[in-house]
């Protein structure tokens, strides 16, 4: 389906009613369990199971598959998940992992064709048009963002500025000079390059954008409404993930009510981290993938550590797609202080109920006796900066007050001056955890 400006959906897969999309769910799963099954992983894993692809009835028959997680894709470092002869690799990417050495995926051509048109979905969902200008301030390089959105943004047929992260006083200018429509890049980035624009004396409002798709890091609905007023866009999540195949993996649509997932090509089972056991629709848990389509490196049961919510009820767009809510954290991210689960998030939304408080912050959770102490250092927003102590300890105490009300413990807050934390141009690291070890018997399985 070629895309228009009466036609807002890429493809009429995303409108499959979903009886007809579980018929194809199970004849791809077969597919998918067969390719997979050529890895030596793979047929290891299968095997011990006892699970033959022609066994799989019902798509509830994929629970007797065992869950990939990144320690399997980490033991058999560099590609011991190819399912295909390396002649037929058209392309390797990496995940971006905080310690050692990345995860490699790899991508035939089909898999790069079905990706584009992947990215595409969400893309025109949000409202990409082909006589859009869209500028990527994604990394280009092993990273799936700049790569991905880039091929995506080609299928509908936009223009692109490929600027890549970094520099952003130049990215300021490029945007100042070329005027593009469209923004995108992870949400911390866009709001950095607002706060760079305006430090140049300029309004971000100026540069004349009209909307953004962010994704490539959890974010909040309060750091939607910032981003929103800062550059005065629409601004659209997206999520995905390398193991899985990068971006595109679910995007939201002008309704904005959750991420529909392509679920023609993954499927997706939210689970309890801790049981495993699947969870109702609704209720927080965590995302695992099995794609259905993918060639060169197949996966099953993927557990991401991402957690989220489901939704499967119809959305106003006509997409039946399930819908995956914002990513509350990890089930890795998430830290325990004096026993209690925080999100990353949590104090984010504490940060923007606060006036004065910028979005910018850094946790820093340590035990230096028994007791687990967390440290939340917040920037203030320039004009709010002051030299009176009176005002600072206000906008303190406001802010530990946030804190508690949605955490539910106390954590010491810092107030730094503007601009003093660093700024990430890719995805801002949010919690520096000194304890060498986790709280025993809490951490997920
Ligand atoms: O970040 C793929 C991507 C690039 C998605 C650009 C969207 C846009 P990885 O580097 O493998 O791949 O990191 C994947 O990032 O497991 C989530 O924890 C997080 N993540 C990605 N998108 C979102 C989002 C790319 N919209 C990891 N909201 C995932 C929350 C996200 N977290």
């Amino acid at each position: 389906m070629a895309p228009s400006a009466e036609n807002r959906v890429w493809d009429p897969a995303e409108l499959l009613p979903r009886a007809r999309l579980a018929e194809l769910q199970l004849e791809r799963l077969r597919a998918s369990v067969s390719r997979a099954g050529v890895t030596p992983f793979y047929d290891g894993v299968l095997s011990r199971a006892g699970v033959a692809p022609g066994d799989l009835r019902t798509l509830d028959d994929l629970r007797r598959i065992p869950f990939t997680t990144k320690d399997d894709l980490r033991a058999h470092y560099p590609l011991g998940l190819l399912a295909v002869p390396r002649a037929e690799v058209a392309r390797i990417h990496g995940s971006s992992g905080t310690t050692g050495k990345p995860t490699f995926v790899a991508y035939t051509h089909g898999d790069l064709e079905r990706w584009s048109g992947l990215c595409a979905r969400f893309l025109v969902a949000g409202g990409l048009r082909p006589d859009h200008l869209v500028h990527v301030a994604f990394g280009y390089g092993l990273f799936t963002g700049g790569f991905g959105l880039h091929q995506g943004i080609e299928r509908v047929g936009a223009g692109i500025v490929p600027v890549a992260g970094g520099n952003t006083p130049r990215q300021v200018m490029l945007l100042r000079d070329l005027r593009p429509d469209v923004l995108v890049c992870t949400p911390s980035y866009a709001l950095h390059i607002a706060e760079v624009a305006r430090a140049d004396g300029g309004d971000p409002r100026e540069l004349g954008l009209a909307f953004g798709h962010f994704g490539g890091e959890p974010w909040t609905e309060e750091m939607r409404f910032e981003i929103e007023r800062e550059l005065g866009i629409r601004a659209f999540n997206n999520y995905g993930l390398s193991e899985v195949i990068g971006p595109g993996v679910s995007g939201e649509c002008a309704a904005r009510t959750g991420m529909h997932v392509a679920e023609d090509h993954f499927l997706v089972e939210c689970v309890d981290p801790w049981t495993l056991e699947p969870v109702a629709d609704g209720e927080v848990g965590e995302l695992v993938f099995t794609s259905l389509t993918k060639e060169a490196m197949p996966i099953l049961r993927y557990r991401t550590r991402d957690l989220a919510a489901l939704d499967r009820s119809p959305c106003p767009c006509g997409r039946t797609g399930a819908r995956m809510s914002r990513v509350v954290g990890r089930s890795d991210d998430m830290f325990i202080v004096r026993g209690v689960n925080v999100f990353p998030s949590q104090i984010e939304e504490a940060l923007l109920r606060v006036e004065g408080a910028a979005p910018h912050y850094v946790i820093e959770i340590a035990r230096p006796g028994t007791l687990d102490e967390a440290v939340v250092r917040v920037e203030i927003r320039p004009g709010d900066f002051s030299d009176e102590m009176r005002h600072m300890v206000a906008l303190r105490d406001r802010i530990d007050h946030e804190i508690h009300s949605i955490t539910g413990i106390r954590m010491t807050v810092e107030l730094v001056a503007p601009s003093a934390l660093g700024r990430s141009e890719g995805k801002a690291r949010r919690v520096i955890d000194h304890r060498r070890a986790g709280v025993p018997g809490r951490d997920p399985a």
